[in-house]
């Protein structure tokens, strides 16, 4: 149990994680992208998953993307259709910055008996969206309203919570295509004061504000749309 998280959260170096959203790639770039991932040594996995889910063939995808790559699969869902027997693992997220139910807890029951099941491993993960300028996917999606981005002491209280709460990782998102990402002084309050992996993610599509988001405090950083948009970005960062 736990043995991904571990290798590549605790002991692990700090990193980047490339959001491949089954959406948005098509299917036939997907080799092409990881064949670049895997050559550049901060890249430490690849997350698959999306807000929505248009594509009918998330298993397949799963799959295209395990057999093209030695790096970890990790499952980051926006729902419990998001499961596969193929990936390594999942984030097993709740998104602790809102009160919406459902996506607190009630997904998450519908997906547990899919992943025990399946052996892949859970990473619980205290997901907080984060105001971010426009409205995202994720925020009309999950039915959530982010935390204003200049409320750090909110974000702090829900990040000392949710590592209260047993969480393993704490992952600050700004939304996919996000106009703003995440604050660096929330980044730097919440590495300071909960004791926890800290991932973040949603506009860092520069070099400079991914350099930002580490300063302040990031252990990972997540990309998405910068690497769609451009897949030599992954060469330039
Ligand atoms: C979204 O944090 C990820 O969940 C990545 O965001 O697509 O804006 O890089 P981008």
């Amino acid at each position: 149990m736990q043995k991904l998280y571990k290798k590549l959260f605790l002991e692990g170096n700090r990193g980047a994680f490339i959001l491949l959203d089954p959406d948005r790639i098509d299917t036939e770039r997907v080799g092409d992208v990881l064949k670049r991932a895997e050559k550049n040594k901060a890249v430490k996995g690849i997350f698959v998953g999306t807000s929505l889910l248009m594509n009918p063939f998330f298993d397949n995808f799963i799959q295209k993307v395990k057999e093209n790559t030695t790096l970890p699969v990790i499952i980051f869902p926006g729902s419990h259709y998001q499961v596969s027997k193929h990936a390594d693992a999942i984030l097993f997220l709740s998104v602790v910055s809102g009160r919406n139910p459902h996506v607190l807890i009630g997904e998450q029951v519908r997906m547990a008996p899919l992943i025990q099941h399946f052996g892949i491993e859970p990473i619980p993960t205290a997901y907080m969206l984060i105001e971010s300028g426009n409205v995202t996917s994720v925020e009309f999606i999950s039915g959530t309203r982010p935390i204003p981005r200049d409320k750090t002491d909110i974000a702090l209280a829900h990040a000392l919570a949710s590592w209260m709460l047993g969480f393993k990782l704490i992952y600050l998102e700004a939304g996919s295509g996000a106009r703003l990402p995440v604050p660096e002084e929330m980044i730097r309050e919440i590495k300071e004061k909960v004791p926890l992996p800290l991932v973040v993610g949603g506009g860092l599509n520069t070099k400079e504000k991914i350099d930002r988001a580490f300063k302040a405090g990031a252990d990972f950083v997540v990309i998405g749309n910068a690497i769609e948009a451009n897949i030599n970005f992954l060469e330039e960062v």
